[in-house]
């Protein structure tokens, strides 16, 4: 379904092979060095999802090689199959053309608990305006999304495990956030507590 111009969500998108793949995955990408780290903003704030990144490391506000505000050690590198993956969620939702310029090279990976939140905003750290693509697993959210001017007049979307959203043409720096997680509603068999979130993207860098 077309949320807004650019902004395509395709519930079920993974099946449930593929998300215990990617789950498994998202387990390795978490270990230490370069790991699962708590994101803290220069107003002294602790952001309640918890993050891995791949290829690029972002910090409030840009990105780097390494661990600059964690560990220090050399940012994972960015797997080939996920950029395959992004660009056949960009070629099934915005089709061939779109799909063809987008090289992704960085993979955020969120980790929401029962409690967790994202507040709204917009992603422009990134120099390039591919279509960000986003894969759920676990438990379901409400995803707010709003519009590029305003965080107002937004639209409530559940999001399951399994579900593909992509973001592109005039949705990509649209303001959006998790406003909250559906605790218990992660499918049984696929051994989850909480909420991932991964998102590929092009840095333009
Ligand atoms: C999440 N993550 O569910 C969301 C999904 C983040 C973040 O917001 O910044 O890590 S990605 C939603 C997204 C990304 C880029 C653009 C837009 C939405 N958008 O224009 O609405 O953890
Ligand atoms: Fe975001």
């Amino acid at each position: 379904a077309e949320i807004a111009p650019g902004a395509v969500h395709v519930p079920g998108w993974l099946d449930a092979r593929a998300q215990r793949e990617l789950l498994q995955s998202c387990r390795e990408w978490a270990r230490p060095p370069a790991g699962l780290r708590t994101v803290r903003t220069p107003g002294g704030g602790t952001m309640s999802a918890r993050q891995v990144c791949l290829g690029w490391h972002w910090y409030p506000y840009g990105y780097a090689r390494t661990v600059v505000d964690g560990d220090g050690a050399p940012v994972k590198p960015f797997p080939g199959r996920l950029g395959e993956l992004g660009r056949r969620a960009v070629a099934d939702t915005l089709g061939e053309q779109a799909a063809k310029t987008a090289a992704y090279d960085i993979a955020l990976i969120n980790f929401y608990d029962g409690d967790a939140r994202m507040g709204m905003h917009r992603d422009s750290d990134e120099k390039a305006d591919a279509p960000v693509v986003s894969l759920s697993l676990g438990d379901s959210c409400v995803f707010r999304f709003g519009n590029t001017e305003t965080r107002t007049r937004c639209t409530d979307v559940e999001l399951r495990s399994g579900d593909l959203f992509v973001f592109g043409g005039p949705s990509r720096f649209a303001y959006h956030g998790v406003p909250k997680v559906l605790p218990g509603t992660a499918p049984p068999e696929l051994g989850l507590t909480g909420r991932l979130n991964i998102t590929l993207r092009v840095s333009g860098l």
